[in-house]
């Protein structure tokens, strides 16, 4: 496909003009132009088994789940799906969530024996009063729809976690110490807000690399009736404790849907978007007006004013408006977004990167 250049950035060329500006109009009616985007690289390969269900009538939420249904099944993302990363014991639990708008929503929690949670979200939606089922009640749940149990840990991720343990590293999980008291120790119980508290360290080593250890599918599309929705799986941090769930499951946190206003996908540290809610947060901004890449900025700035820096911690995010406006922004560097449109599929860098 081809890609011009501006500002040291690669922007598809043809229906999807720059990130931050509308999508050229009516190419297909009134109606923007659909288009499918997904977090990281990877999305690359998953956003062509989604696209022709975006393009049929009523395609929408198939579109969501088989664009994430394409990555659980590729073994070479060790984050999402078949091949993810497991936990400390070595247990692989996948978390997913859908969403079209408040009252169509749905997400499923360490879920262990099944490989496509957002299949199993969807139906939740669809068939259940509840926005949200964890562990066993889930896999009772999927069982009783007829989902076929999966093996999730592959040799590959076996591997990894096996040398992971080989190192005997703790290094410190914790997340934004700036709150971390500790109030079992006596004489740290009582602190002024100007007073910084000290550093504990908990838990379990993760990569150095922000980007290595977690890395959500999330899915944002804009269907040619105009109606916007958004998916997201994964396996979570790699290594991490037993029963940890992060934000791609949660409504709010990971992601967000409002017909009308915009729709918002996380990807990364869980516990930064789980305290800020930042996917809701993104909508809530585009809904007072914000474009989509000023949105994102504000949730960037709102994460970086909340949790102490840590290199190990990513946050991004990619924002849809219904008019199809679109942008996306990271923590730092090493995000990108597989942009899909009826010209191609392309990568492109985030609009916003705070610490360059
Ligand atoms: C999580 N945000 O569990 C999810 C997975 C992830 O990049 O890290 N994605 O925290």
């Amino acid at each position: 496909m081809r890609c011009e250049e501006r500002e040291g950035k690669r922007f598809p060329v043809g229906r999807v003009s720059r990130l931050t500006h509308a999508v050229p109009p009516g190419t297909l009616g009134h109606m923007p132009d659909p288009i499918l985007l997904s977090t990281w690289h990877f999305g690359a390969r998953a956003n062509p088994v989604g696209w022709p269900h975006l393009l049929r009538s009523g395609g929408l939420l198939d579109a969501l789940e088989q664009t994430c249904v394409a990555c659980e099944l590729d073994e070479a993302v060790d984050s999402v799906g078949v091949g993810g990363l497991p936990d400390a014991l070595g247990h692989v639990s996948l978390d997913g969530a859908i969403m079209l708008s408040p009252a169509r929503c749905a997400g499923v929690a360490h879920v262990r024996k099944y490989a496509h949670p957002v299949s199993i979200a969807r139906r939740v939606m669809e068939r259940t009063p509840h926005k949200l089922l964890v562990g066993e009640g889930a896999e009772m749940f999927a069982a009783a729809q007829g989902f076929a149990e999966a093996t999730l840990l592959t040799d590959r991720a076996r591997e990894k976690w096996d040398a992971w343990r080989a190192t005997g590293e703790h290094l410190d999980f914790h997340i934004g110490e700036r709150d971390a008291i500790d109030a079992n120790k006596p004489g740290q119980g009582e602190r002024t807000s100007s007073e910084a508290p000290p550093r504990i360290r908990t838990g379990i080593a993760l990569p150095p690399d922000p980007n290595e250890a977690h890395d959500t599918i999330g899915v944002l599309a804009l269907a040619p009736d105009g109606t916007l929705g958004v998916a997201c799986s994964t396996s979570g941090r790699a290594f991490k404790l037993p029963g940890r769930v992060g934000d791609s499951p949660l409504i709010g946190p990971g992601l967000y849907c409002a017909p009308r206003i915009g729709a918002a996908v996380a990807t990364g540290t869980g516990e930064l978007m789980i305290g800020v809610c930042a996917s809701f947060l993104v909508v809530e901004r585009m809904r007072a007006g914000d474009r989509a890449i000023d949105a994102i900025r504000y949730v960037l700035e709102r994460v970086a004013e909340s949790y102490a820096d840590d290199p190990k911690h990513q946050c991004a995010l990619i924002a849809l408006a219904p008019d199809g406006h679109y942008a996306s922004g990271a923590l730092r560097g090493g995000f990108e977004v597989a942009v899909t449109t009826a010209a191609g599929t392309t990568i492109v860098p985030p609009d916003v990167v705070l610490h360059r």
